[in-house]
């Protein structure tokens, strides 16, 4: 049997996600836009009693600058009404051009928009804003997750707001500009218990020292990489361009893992581990397993990286 993308998205069939992750996001998109912009809100505020997140950079800033000055003149009223365009992906000016930010930028601008709201520039969530009792039960929901599944579940609140950029047609996608990879000397190597395969170990250090040319190279040319919770992203082409965009100051911290044949002279491997995103750096841990497939030549097919529902998933490495 030679493997599909289709069928290699099931090796390791025993690795539990956390799927509380699309089932809260779900959850929290059946609120109203203005309950969504206060819960939010109130998430933020309840994530920042432990952990702080950093200043996004110059780069991601700049580019939603205009935006973010066009904001800065409107009346409290107008701002509002923009926030709750946004959450509702409405078709204004505004949500197009939000539609086509990589989702560093998008952060970027929700973060930029909060310390304005906080300095009284951008229009507050009115004081004593009520939530239903929907949002409340989904923030009481949220208030029981680990800090990783909390800041996916932000971030993906973020990231789908705006217009829809399928109904946008042909456009050009801005993103922050890639930085450039690290100096050889200053390079970090990871152990992996359990794992000697070079390409598996190239794979991490390569991403951790954003080289995503020597990166993309470990890939067969219809090789496939599914980030948590979405479809695969096929062919090197794809699959770069989302490094470049979204996998910059990642670091990917693998633990412990196996190896074990597969069909056709295929190898399977599986490694859990942790990833911090430059956001909140090491203060969240996400607990992550790498599952990869590489060809009989030892090039990657497939890789799918998954968010772990517990912690104690760490240590499934069961076949
Ligand atoms: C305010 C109120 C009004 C409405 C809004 C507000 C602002 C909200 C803000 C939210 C900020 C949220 C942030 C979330 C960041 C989350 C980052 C995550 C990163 C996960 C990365 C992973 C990487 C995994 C990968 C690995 C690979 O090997 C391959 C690549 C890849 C409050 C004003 C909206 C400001 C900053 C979850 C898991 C390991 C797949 C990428
Ligand atoms: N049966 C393939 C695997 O899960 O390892
Ligand atoms: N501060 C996080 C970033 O710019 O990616």
């Amino acid at each position: 049997m030679t493997y599909t993308i289709n069928s290699a998205r099931s090796i390791f069939p025993n690795t539990l996600a956390a799927d509380v992750v699309p089932a809260t996001t779900a959850r929290f998109n059946q609120l109203s836009p203005e309950d969504q912009l206060a819960w939010i809100w109130f998430t933020y505020l309840e994530m920042g009693k432990t952990v702080t997140i950093a200043a996004p950079g110059a780069a991601s800033m700049q580019l939603a600058e205009l935006t973010l000055s066009e904001i800065k003149k409107m009346s409290f009223q107008q701002q509002t009404q923009v926030m709750c365009d946004l959450a509702n992906r409405a078709d204004t000016p505004i949500c197009r051009t939000y539609a086509v930010w990589s989702q560093n930028i998008k952060l970027g601008f929700w973060y930029e928009l909060g310390e304005l709201m906080e300095k009284g520039i951008v229009a507050p969530i009115p004081e004593g804003y009520r939530l239903s009792a929907n949002a409340s039960a989904v923030l009481n929901t949220l208030k029981g997750l680990e800090p990783g599944q909390q800041i996916t579940i932000l971030r993906n609140s973020v990231v789908d707001m705006g217009y829809d950029a399928n109904k946008l047609g042909e456009y050009t996608r801005v993103a922050e500009p890639v930085v450039p990879p690290q100096e050889m000397s200053k390079r970090t190597q990871v152990a992996i218990e359990g794992i000697d395969n070079p390409i598996v170990l190239s794979y991490m250090d390569n991403l951790n020292a954003h080289d995503f040319d020597a990166l993309i190279a470990l890939f067969l040319p219809d090789g496939a990489l599914q980030p948590p919770f979405q479809r695969p992203i096929v062919g090197k082409d794809a699959v770069l361009r989302f490094f470049k965009e979204e996998c910059q100051n990642l670091v990917l911290v693998p633990e412990r893992g196996v190896s074990e044949p597969a069909d056709g002279g295929y190898t399977q491997i599986k490694i859990t581990g942790k990833v911090q995103t430059p956001w909140f750096g090491s203060a969240v841990g996400m607990n992550i397993s790498w599952r990869f497939l590489l060809d009989p030549d030892n090039n990657i097919f497939f890789v799918a990286i998954d968010l772990l529902a517990s912690p104690k998933e760490l240590l499934n490495l069961a076949r």
